[in-house]
């Protein structure tokens, strides 16, 4: 949770300093997703309007298909004892979805 202090603070540099505001911007929240041959767990992520996160999928023991993830135009392969993630916007218009490129394995980010 930001103080408002902090929110002001955000503020005024992102109108006086756009690059210190770069630098002081808060890294993207991290949501870890179980990846298996069920689908994707948790399915349903909540995030605001334009906010960015990354996703980090999990890997398991049997992935099946659901292992090749399409989000936002990127293509992920989660692979075993190996870190996969995709860092997205939420859109304006409110949610976006990721899945495997048959569509059979879903999830969605947003509202
Ligand atoms: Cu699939």
């Amino acid at each position: 949770m930001k103080t408002s202090m902090q929110k002001l603070l955000l503020a005024v540099s992102l109108v006086a300093f756009p690059v210190a505001a770069l630098a002081l911007a808060p890294l993207p929240r991290r949501v870890e997703i179980k990846v298996t041959g069920d689908g994707y767990t948790p399915s349903k992520i909540t995030a605001a309007p334009g906010e960015t996160l990354t996703l980090v999928f999990r890997a398991t023991a049997d992935m099946g298909c659901c292992d090749q993830i399409v989000v936002a135009g990127q293509k992920v392969k989660v692979e075993k004892d190996k870190v996969s993630e995709a860092t997205v916007t939420v859109p304006a218009s409110g949610t976006l979805t990721f899945a495997c490129s048959m569509s059979m394995c879903k999830g969605t980010v947003g509202k």
